[in-house]
């Protein structure tokens, strides 16, 4: 373990300097929080930055899932996939309304669409999507069967910063699109998160019920909540906004590394580019098929940390096989058998703005002994 530790990511930090003359300016307005200036300002610039009509700043990327289904009265079941980061299932959860599990495809890790009307029951009201590891999911199959059944899309976009699909930005797909600028993302504001909205009445909307509900002084219209984002996060974020781009060139640059040098190992798959996408390169995960490579998965992730190399495991286990979720119908591997496949072959190796060359050979090498 003498070597240095080598991370799955690496948060991407403003300059100091700069971070200093902005909290100088904070110090002086004494204007910490509850939609100040630099709020506002970040609002309008990720607006610019993503091509999106209305944005939310929150205080983190479940918040506004769980906004999301309050705002949009989402009630009974809701469809969506085992194979995310638990705060997804979660914020269903917590509106009191029943996650109902469907199976991925491999192609994208999302939900597939072709098993999503046979989950469909009375009580369905919404369908939330995840464009897992910043993938495009298949969003307009996903809409196509919403419109038909009535059913409302809110989309897991915690991954897909910056993502666009023929120069449409990918965080305008779905009925509010939610966003996590979480350390660990490829865009962070510390802790931090968005909800997209398409209209101004909407955004109001979200606006009021991430203040308690207030629209006013003294008037309460809706039972809300506490999301807001501070001054000081905003502050970084506005920062991070001007370097997000070299950084995502950056984890391309990686990205195309990888790939050469895993192209034609036997029993290892990984994504390439999708035509037409602009990716983030949030995560780089591997699957790895056991009898064609040698090894099973946890095989390599644990000699990957004997050496000091944390890849992760995201996303084992599924949602569906934790304590509060398994006894649900739909919770079952036979329901889940290509998530249950994919949950056990994948790693995610380190993909950040700053590995080093010799963080990469280091990486590759344990894979290609
Ligand atoms: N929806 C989806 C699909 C999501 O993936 C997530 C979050 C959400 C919703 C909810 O968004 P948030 O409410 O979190 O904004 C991480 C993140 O905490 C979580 O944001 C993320 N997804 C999830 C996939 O991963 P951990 O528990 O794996 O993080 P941790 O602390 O083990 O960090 C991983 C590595 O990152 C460390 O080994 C080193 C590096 N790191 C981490 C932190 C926190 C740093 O270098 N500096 C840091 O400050 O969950």
């Amino acid at each position: 373990m003498s070597e240095k530790q080598i991370t799955v990511t690496s948060p991407l930090l403003p300059d100091l300097d700069e971070f200093n003359e902005m909290l100088k300016e904070i110090w002086a307005s004494k204007w910490i929080t509850n939609m100040g200036q630099f709020h506002q300002q970040l609002e309008k610039e990720l607006c610019q930055y993503l091509k999106v009509p209305f944005i939310s700043l929150f205080t983190n990327g479940t918040l506004p899932l769980l906004t999301a289904l309050q705002a949009l009265h989402i009630t009974g079941e809701v469809i969506t996939t085992p194979y995310s980061f638990v705060a997804t299932t979660h914020s269903i959860w917590w509106n009191g309304c029943r996650p109902v599990f469907v199976d991925i495809e491999e192609e994208t890790c999302g939900i597939d669409p072709d098993k999503i009307e046979a989950a469909i029951t009375p009580k369905t009201t919404a369908i939330m999507p995840v464009s897992c590891y910043g993938k495009p999911c298949k969003m307009d199959e996903i809409q196509a069967i919403a419109d038909k059944y009535g059913l409302k899309v809110i989309h897991d976009a915690a991954h897909a910063f910056g993502v666009e699909v023929d120069g449409e930005s990918w965080a305008s797909k779905g009925d509010m699109i939610s966003l996590s600028f979480h350390a660990t993302k490829v865009y962070n504001t510390l802790e931090g998160g968005a909800l997209v909205v398409k209209d101004e009445a909407t955004k109001k909307r979200i606006d009021f019920l991430k203040n308690f509900g207030f629209a006013g002084e003294t008037e309460v219209v809706a039972p809300g909540i506490n999301s807001k984002m501070d001054e000081v996060r905003a502050a970084y974020g506005l920062l991070n906004l001007k370097q997000v781009d070299e950084a995502i060139e950056k984890r391309r640059q990686v990205a195309v590394k990888y790939r050469n040098a895993l192209r034609n190992v036997p029993g290892i798959r990984f994504f390439d580019d999708m035509p037409g996408v602009r990716h983030n390169y949030s995560y780089f995960p591997i699957f790895i098929n056991a009898e064609e490579y040698g090894q099973t998965r946890d095989e390599l992730y644990f000699k990957m940390r004997e050496a000091n190399v944390l890849g992760r495991r995201y996303f084992y286990p599924l949602i569906s096989t934790f304590s509060t979720y398994r006894s649900l119908p739909s919770a079952g591997a036979e329901n889940l058998p290509v998530a249950t496949k994919v949950a056990n072959e994948v790693i995610c190796l380190p993909m950040h703005h700053e590995l080093s060359q010799n963080d990469l050979e280091r990486t590759i090498d344990i894979i290609l002994k």
